[in-house]
């Protein structure tokens, strides 16, 4: 970080010949890649976190993020390019900051913007001329502009002229093997023309490629669009199951013909709900902005209504599947196959599986479960549970068995021919038909 007042175009040089420091803050599943990213082109990054054990963790070459390995964090250190602190003074040392910390929900369905605010509070404190900060996190469109400017030009600083503004949104998808940080095109929205550029070029060492857009608003947007669009066809196939189901179509069969069209579609799947940390959350931070411009955006309430009634339709599934075999819910053995939210990962926020086991348990069920990926959950203060192993239990020791999540390690055939009921909510048991098995 040079401590003298650079011009614009010193900023630019310094940035196109990698002579810059850069600062993230949040070192979670979105700034730990960045981080990763960035160290392995020989840039020099200073790693910020308010939790001492994520930075200790950090300084002993451990990862805790599924995508990136304990390897890399120690080939990180190693180059002596990167350093992890909970001191945030260290900020006056940064020349670009990305702030990537978490945006969830209030229990009143209302953003979350503590985490961004304090984020926002200690740069501010140790501003320095020239710096670049950029917003990553997912957020309703303004909170730049509306959020971040002022703070920073109460400090005496003019955006685009002595400091630099923009908001870039993560597009992480953890776990995901095709798309990692490096190889997702970044959208950038600066609040002036130059903030863009010096983001894009900031970007352009690490990721392949950058999309400018005209204005942070615009790229907080993409972000929540993206989202919301997955929301929205996410419940569209959920209420196509409530429609097939009674029609009497096998909703599955249905979509995977129309997928056949080759142009003009896009197959979603209905599913017990919608979980994670993204789809289920970033909608309510569009139609909550919009609430504040007196705009009711109905397709995200819809969706949100659809895609929360799942769990209520699957229980009705299991009740329907048990009155087949004369037996209710109440007292009956039920075993719940996968609770993390979508297969082959250990990430169970927001999964439909916790709001089904509630309903089953306050409806008298006995509930037991298997999720590999998950060994223990806290389904509410009271209950928590215990994941049990494949190899301990009996198919037919359950009344009624319920595919939730189908991690690619279950052994379906296995599953059907050694169950009394089984209600499947993913089409797991596709090509299987027995009239044991109810699929949603
Ligand atoms: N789901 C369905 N039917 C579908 C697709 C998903 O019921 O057809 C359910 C899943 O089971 C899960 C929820 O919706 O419970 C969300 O699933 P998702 O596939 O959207 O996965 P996420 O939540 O991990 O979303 C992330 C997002 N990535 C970012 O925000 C950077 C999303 O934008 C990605 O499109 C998505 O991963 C992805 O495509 O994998």
């Amino acid at each position: 970080m040079s401590t003298t007042v650079r011009t614009y175009q010193e900023i630019k040089i310094a940035i196109e010949f990698k002579n810059f420091t850069l600062g993230v803050v949040g070192l979670g599943y979105v700034g730990l890649p960045l981080v990763h990213e960035f160290v392995e082109n020989n840039i020099s990054v200073i790693g910020f976190d308010i939790s001492e054990d994520k930075v200790s963790k950090l300084k002993k070459g451990i990862s805790y993020i599924q995508d990136i390995s304990n390897d890399q964090i120690k080939s990180c250190n190693a180059t002596g390019k990167f350093t992890a602190t909970t001191d945030f003074s260290e900020l006056a040392h940064v020349d670009v900051v990305s702030i990537c910390v978490p945006t969830p929900l209030r229990k009143t369905k209302d953003p979350d913007m503590s985490y961004i605010a304090s984020a926002v509070n200690s740069i501010s404190e140790y501003l320095q001329p020239g710096q670049l900060i950029i917003l990553e996190s997912t957020t309703y469109p303004g909170t730049t502009e509306e959020l971040l400017q002022p703070i920073f030009e109460k400090k005496g600083f003019t955006i685009g002229e002595n400091l630099y503004l923009a908001f870039s949104p993560e597009r992480v998808d953890p776990g995901n093997a095709s798309f990692s940080t490096k190889n997702t095109p970044k959208v950038v929205g600066g609040v002036t023309p130059n903030c863009t550029e010096l983001a894009c070029l900031t970007y352009n060492h690490a990721i392949d490629q950058t999309i400018p857009v005209s204005s942070p608003r615009t790229a907080e947007l993409v972000k929540l669009y993206e989202n919301t669009f997955r929301s929205v066809n996410i419940a569209m196939a959920n209420e196509m199951a409530l429609i097939a189901n009674k029609l009497n179509i096998d909703v599955w069969e249905m979509i995977n013909a129309a997928a056949t069209k080759p142009f003009g579609f896009m197959p979603f799947y209905p599913g017990p709900g919608l979980g994670g940390h993204c789809i289920p959350i970033d909608p309510s931070y569009l139609s909550w902005k919009m609430k504040s411009l007196n705009y009711d955006a109905r397709f995200i309430a819809l969706a949100e209504q659809i895609n929360t009634s799942m769990p209520n339709y699957v229980v009705k599934k299991i009740g329907i599947a048990l009155n087949s075999i004369k037996k209710a819910i109440n007292g009956s053995n039920i075993l719940i196959l996968g609770i993390a939210y979508k297969p082959n990962i250990n990430d169970v926020r927001e999964s439909p599986a916790l709001d089904i086991i509630k309903q089953l348990t306050k409806f008298g069920a006995n509930i037991s479960y298997n999720d590999d990926f998950i060994p223990t959950v806290s389904v509410t203060k009271e209950i928590t549970m215990s994941s049990i192993n494949l190899s301990h239990l009996n198919y037919n020791d359950f009344d009624c068995v319920v595919i939730v999540t189908n991690h690619g390690y279950y052994d379906i055939e296995k599953i059907v021919s050694n169950s009394h009921l089984i209600v499947d909510t993913r089409n797991a048991t596709k090509g299987i038909s027995q009239e044991t098995i109810f699929k949603i």
